[in-house]
């Protein structure tokens, strides 16, 4: 008789094969899901939103992870602060979803009250002898790189942050990031694994049957190939394609900006790449046409022809354009269902109508997220198929989803799984 029982993690983390997809299981399960917010957005640290998000001492705004929920605020000190949104009487919610502006936090049941530090100030009938000082909310940690905030909710996180701040702080800094405005955002929910949301992201081999759009401006990109392995018609693109970045790269680096790639995808725990990309056609943005959105420039940028300081990190992408930028962050819902937040920024006195047209700043990565999320979806519902076998991934187009994949499986190893 057959054996029906379902494999343990650790098996289908085992029977994986390098170059190919993961096996159904790892991107469908209940119990791998559980595993991944586990390991991935509980240990590791996490992109959860930005300094400009709450510009003003009292913003707040609440983003859940799988059960955590966070309170990212600006305290009156005009400092960030990120709070576990758990009261400290008997663990009530304190804020719901969605933006807010408080001067303190007060629980709705009980009205215990705290300062935007998280310490406690207010706490009726709890009798002379209760120790206020010893129940102000949690904090979470976090840093801010160039604007853009991390969390990490474990006890110990990772220390290999330390290379993409070296990395991003220095890049950043000219976009400055902390004090743009968000002109406009969009939560998309992705009926797909946070892994398939991933994986679309790290190629551009469907870019050209799918983002017509963005391939106005958007050049394809995967530098990670062996190009003996490539085919003589792929070998050209590539030698043409390194020929571009080679001279870029160095100009742009001669004129003080940051540039090459950096990367940190495989034996780590923060996961990041980023390049200045190319930005084809008129050369300045990702927009219809390629030239700006955005007739102010980001924070302290006096040039449009400097490229897209792109950015990957383990549950985000990014691009850092001269006049705005295209932020996104990916939370895992369900083992089927993933959020897909994007935000547009522009300069903070960008003025919507004057400097810039809504529209026009958005339409390109509106489509290109309408378009993914359908792919996702697609792969997904593939992937439930009785029929599917984990594929070969392209030895030129996709050598990232082999990394992210070796990756992912080395680090849910590496936790016990
Ligand atoms: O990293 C990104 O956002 C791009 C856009 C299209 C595919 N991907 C490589
Ligand atoms: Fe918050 Fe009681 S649970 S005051
Ligand atoms: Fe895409």
């Amino acid at each position: 008789m057959l054996n029906k029982l379902p494999s343990s993690i650790s098996a289908l983390l085992a029977i994986r094969a390098d170059g190919h997809s993961l096996p159904a299981g790892l991107y469908t399960r209940e119990d791998v899901f559980e595993a991944d917010m586990d390991v991935f957005f509980h240990k590791h640290w996490i992109a959860i939103g930005l300094e400009c998000d709450v510009p003003e001492p009292g913003d707040a705004t609440v983003v859940d992870i799988g059960k955590t929920s966070l309170i990212l605020l600006r305290n009156d000190d005009a400092q960030i602060r990120v709070l576990h949104n758990v009261c400290r009487h008997r663990g009530a919610r304190l804020l719901g979803e969605g933006k807010t502006i408080v001067s303190k936090l007060v629980c709705p049941y009980h009205t215990w009250t705290y300062e935007l530090t998280g310490e406690l100030s207010y706490a009726p009938h709890m009798g002379k002898d209760f120790d206020k000082d010893c129940h102000g909310l949690k904090l979470a940690s976090f840093k801010s790189i160039g604007g853009l905030i991390y969390v990490c909710l474990s006890d110990e996180p990772p220390e290999d942050i330390a290379r993409l701040e070296e990395a991003m702080g220095p890049r950043l800094a000219p976009y400055d990031i902390d004090n743009a405005k968000v002109a406009y955002q969009t939560d998309v929910v992705e009926e797909g694994n946070w892994k398939l949301t991933i994986e679309n992201n790290r190629e551009c081999y469907h870019c050209s049957a799918n983002h017509p759009e963005l391939c106005v401006s958007f050049v394809d990109l995967d530098f990670g190939f062996d190009p003996e392995m490539l085919s003589p018609e792929d070998r050209e693109q590539a030698d043409e394609h390194f020929r571009l970045y080679e001279a870029r790269t160095r100009t742009w680096e001669a004129d003080g900006y940051p540039s090459a790639a950096i990367e940190q995808l495989v034996d780590c725990a923060t996961n990041f790449r980023s390049q200045r990309l190319i930005i084809s056609g008129a050369g300045e943005s990702q927009t219809h046409d390629a030239t700006a959105a955005s007739k102010k420039l980001l924070g302290h940028m006096t040039r449009k022809d400097l490229g897209d300081t792109h950015l990957w990190g383990q549950n985000s992408w990014n691009h850092f354009m001269g006049d705005h930028a295209v932020v996104t962050i990916v939370i895992p819902l369900s083992a089927s269902r993933t959020l897909v937040r994007t935000k547009w920024l522009v300069h903070k006195d960008a003025v919507e109508g004057v400097d810039y047209d809504l529209g026009k700043l958005t339409e390109v990565w509106i489509a290109t997220t309408d378009q993914d999320a359908d792919l996702v979806a697609r792969a997904h519902a593939g992937v439930l198929d009785p029929a599917y076998r984990p594929g070969p991934y392209s030895r030129f187009s996709e050598t990232n989803l082999n990394k992210f994949a070796s990756w992912y499986i080395d680090r849910m190893q590496a936790h016990g799984y």
